[in-house]
């Protein structure tokens, strides 16, 4: 709920976390978003972690930055760690409009363009007038990005792809839909020098302001591979720390996992997206999935060093963008399967373990009673050799 406790509730919950044996918390994207409701994934001012007035609000969702950094102390004074979330792919809520010469893409493949160019005004202006230039005197310009999809004049929603100077949609990214650089908003442009310079600054000064552990890199298949390798390279020389990094690579096949894990030199994990696609199969298909075949083509199979292992998470929950739910009743033996392995690095979904309250029938009851067990087990008595009795 956007009530501004988050960071409290987290703050107290601290010394229970570490006694179920939790050692590590990711927490939602901590900066200002579009409005005081955003969940962080909106990003409007990532310098402002709850702490200047601006888009209508001081706090954030989630509380205020005091709040997160006395959050986050608690945390590691029960000895576990903290990893932020980092939203790089775009920007939004944007001060003012520019005017941008663009042309139009095909949505479906946006190597393709489908207009000539024409002039629109795009939401690129970023000044922060709350905050100004405390931290960071960069302000965001049209020239700063590769695109948008809202043209202010016309009120046109298209993909628009900006023209000028060496402008072109960002690669490596994922082929799907041609060049799956474009997702949302305002889209950042990893091509500019000033840009990669400018992000890995912020890199350093939100890991220190926080005192964080680590990152989980959100919506990677939409950035330039070789920038998120150098920026988080970057980080952890500037900061002297391991910096323990899992990209978001949301994609149900281990291939393209597997050359994103090549293009950053295995020094980041991935989630195990086919492995939850498995558990949503086994929990859905009514005693028709072979569970011998859990493991097929899954990440901690592969590359258990480099596999975050998980049930659900915030985008796959009922309601969101990639709603693929494991049902409930599978969820504990889900849960079982990953905290009891060797292999891999499991994640509890904050969702499953307290439950979600949202509209009427989407919400997710609170599992904590059959996952906490689970957890003490994996923390007293998880050791040894691992036998697995699959029929063969
Ligand atoms: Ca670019
Ligand atoms: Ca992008
Ligand atoms: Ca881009």
């Amino acid at each position: 709920p956007n009530d501004g406790q988050h960071w409290k509730r987290l703050q107290e919950d601290a010394g229970h976390l570490s006694e179920i044996g939790i050692t590590a918390v990711w927490i939602p994207p901590a900066y200002k978003g579009t409005s005081q409701s955003d969940n962080g994934y909106g990003p409007y001012d990532l310098y402002d972690l709850g702490e200047f007035q601006q888009k209508g609000t001081m706090r954030t969702k989630y509380g205020t930055k005091p709040e997160l950094q006395s959050a986050i102390s608690s945390l590691h004074s029960q000895n576990i760690q903290v990893y932020g979330d980092v939203v790089l792919n775009h920007k939004a809520g944007a001060d003012a409009t520019e005017d941008v010469t663009a042309v139009e893409v095909n949505p479906n493949d946006r190597n393709q363009e489908t207009s000539g160019e024409y002039q629109i005004k795009a939401w690129t202006g970023f000044h922060y007038p709350g905050r100004g230039s405390t931290y960071s005197d960069f302000k965001w310009h049209w020239y700063h990005f590769d695109g948008a999809d809202w043209d202010e004049s016309r009120k046109l929603n298209r993909i628009y792809k900006f023209r000028g100077d060496g402008k072109a949609w960002d690669w490596e990214v994922s082929r799907e839909n041609g060049n799956y650089d474009y997702l949302m908003y305002a889209d950042v442009d990893y091509d500019h020098p000033d840009v990669v310079a400018e992000t890995k600054r912020w890199g350093t000064w939100y890991a220190n302001e926080l005192q964080l552990d680590g990152f989980r890199l959100d919506a990677v298949k939409h950035i330039k591979f070789s920038f998120l390798s150098d920026w988080v390279k970057a980080v952890r020389q500037s900061t002297g720390k391991e910096m323990f990094t899992v990209a978001e690579y949301w994609q149900n096949n281990l291939n393209e996992l597997e050359n994103y894990l090549n293009k950053t030199d295995f020094k980041q994990s991935v989630f195990d997206v086919p492995l939850h696609y498995h558990l949503q199969a086994a929990s859905s298909q009514g005693g028709g999935y072979d569970m011998r075949h859990l493991l097929d083509g899954t990440v901690v199979s592969k590359h258990p060093m480099q596999a975050v292992t998980f049930v659900e998470n915030h985008d796959t929950q009922p309601g969101q963008s990639l709603e693929s739910t494991v049902q409930t009743w599978f969820k504990p033996l889900a849960y079982a399967f990953i905290l009891t392995r060797e292999a891999g690095y499991p994640q509890v979904f904050y969702g499953d373990m307290y439950g979600t309250k949202g509209s009427s029938s989407r919400e997710i009851p609170s599992l904590k009673n059959k996952i906490e067990p689970i957890l003490k087990a994996r923390k007293h008595y998880a050791y040894g050799t691992q036998h697995d009795y699959f029929d063969q």
